[in-house]
């Protein structure tokens, strides 16, 4: 018998006693120990069943008493009236109207300590990273919970649009972004699919093949197995099984990666895939595991990207890409001695001048013209004028082979011009989609994804 069952029992035996009953007539009834009988007079007591009396005298159960159906702790409370807001604010207006109603009914029975706690607005959801979602989550909710196919328009990163039929398995919620896993009957494999990216959805008639729990277990066996359990993940990259035979000491040291995938970390990601070397990647979670003193020690800003070649470790997204293609030179990503001036020219300017243009911009911050002069990159529009007009006719913006500069570049104009921050041009698309489709910005790509589809199902 389980506890639960005992103290159910226990009670109704209470109940069925008007008067005083001993402990040992209880506990006789209910099949258990004197000492068993105690410990659950106090659990009763501690659940807020009003059991009067003790030891040597009796117990009785105050008529009329009925152990209310839920009882929380302020703590749960807390945690409850985040959530529902949490689920308030982030999902679609049918799951939104359900936490406003939960809500009310837990609160509606709460005693009135609990009701203001749980009304109390301390802890507040920010705002998300708010895409716009061009097909409504209750949608895809309900292909979900009906289990059935859809047929949808998916637009890729790149642009490239695809009409596939799949099988939806599950959706993760992330802070700026969500991430439908389905099985693609185009690719004949598991894909995560950005929900803002797809334009267009329908429900088909035709259910799942196979259960979606099924399904989920046959798609987290696809998923990277964990290689090291001090980080929360700890995955091998697609390189792992095509090393090649290393020349140097340096060559062979291990190069470990420390990034999420909604971060810098994926220009990063992208290098270390042009570079083609083995490397072990270490996903740390924001606010938790980035700010723990172990990752602490290998980047005191608690951001990432950061990779450890060895003994040596570097921070910074710029300095990791010029690191990397003086580290791994047969990987051709750093440009011969005459074009070293550009590259370094460009490198310094995406780090230094166009990212804190960019970033101040997106908040509405600007220097003043009188400001212009203290500030290294001058204005935002200088910014952009400089690097468009020099971008201008050119595919590379060091010499005339793509470089790690180039990795960069692109990376921060795509992101840029994607959410915003940066105003589209011309000759930055023009730029940008001259490398996107490059084999190792799709590996990556397909890493990225995969990393946050493991991290999803990781928080499920
Ligand atoms: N200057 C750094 C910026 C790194 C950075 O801001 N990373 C963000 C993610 S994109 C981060 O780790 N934020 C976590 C935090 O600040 O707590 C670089 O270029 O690598």
């Amino acid at each position: 018998m389980s506890r639960a069952e005992r103290l159910f029992d226990l009670l109704q035996i209470l109940r069925r006693h008007r008067h005083p009953v001993s402990g040992a007539v209880l506990a006789r009834e209910a099949g258990i120990s004197l000492r068993t009988l105690y410990r659950d007079i106090s659990s009763l007591r501690a659940m807020g069943a009003q059991v009067e009396g003790e030891p040597g005298i009796g117990y009785v159960l105050k008529p009329g008493f009925l152990l209310p159906p839920l009882m929380f702790s302020a703590q749960e409370i807390e945690a409850l009236a985040l959530g529902l807001r949490w689920v308030g604010r982030r999902t679609d207006e049918g799951l939104a109207q359900a936490a406003r109603n939960v809500m009310a009914k837990v609160a509606a029975v709460l005693p009135g300590d609990l009701r203001e706690r749980m009304e109390d607005n301390a802890l507040v959801v920010g705002h998300g990273w708010d895409r716009p979602q061009p097909v409504d989550l209750a949608l895809l909710r309900r292909a979900l919970n009906e289990g059935r196919k859809m047929s949808i328009s998916y637009s890729d990163e790149k642009g490239a649009r695809s009409e596939r039929i799949i099988w939806p398995v599950s959706i993760g919620f992330f802070e700026s972004t969500r991430v439908l896993v389905a099985w693609c009957e185009l690719r004949d494999s598991f894909r995560h699919f950005r929900t803002d990216r797809i334009e267009a959805a329908e429900i088909l008639p035709e259910r799942l093949p196979r259960p979606r729990r099924q399904l989920m277990k046959e798609w987290q066996k696809t998923l990277l197995p964990e290689s090291d359990s001090s980080v929360r993940y700890s995955v091998p990259c697609s390189h792992q099984a095509r090393e090649t035979p290393m020349r140097q000491d340096t060559k062979s040291a291990d190069l470990v990666f420390y990034t999420n995938p909604q971060s810098r970390g994926n220009i990063v990601q992208w290098m270390l895939e042009e570079i083609g070397r083995p490397y072990t990647v270490r996903v740390l979670e924001y606010g938790t595991t980035m700010k723990a003193p172990e990752y602490l020690a290998v980047n005191p800003m608690g951001k990432v990207p950061a990779i450890r070649h060895g003994a040596t470790v570097v921070t910074e997204a710029a300095a990791i890409c010029i690191y990397l293609a003086d580290a791994f030179p047969e990987a051709g990503l750093a440009p011969a001695p005459e074009h070293r001036g550009d590259y370094y020219r460009w490198l310094f300017f995406t780090a230094g001048c166009l990212e804190p243009a960019a970033t101040n911009h997106m908040t509405g911050w600007n220097p003043t013209p009188d400001q212009e002069m203290s500030f290294g990159y001058g204005s935002y529009a200088r910014v952009l004028d400089s690097l468009s007009a020099w971008l201008e006719g050119r595919t590379y913006v060091a010499g005339d082979r793509f470089t790690a500069a180039d990795v960069l570049l692109v990376s921060q104009l795509q992101w840029g011009m994607m959410s915003g921050m940066i105003e589209k041009r011309r000759a930055f698309e023009t730029y940008v989609a001259a490398h996107v489709q490059r084999p190792a910005a799709k590996r990556a790509d397909e890493q990225i994804e995969k990393l946050a589809a493991q991290q999803a199902s990781k928080a499920a």
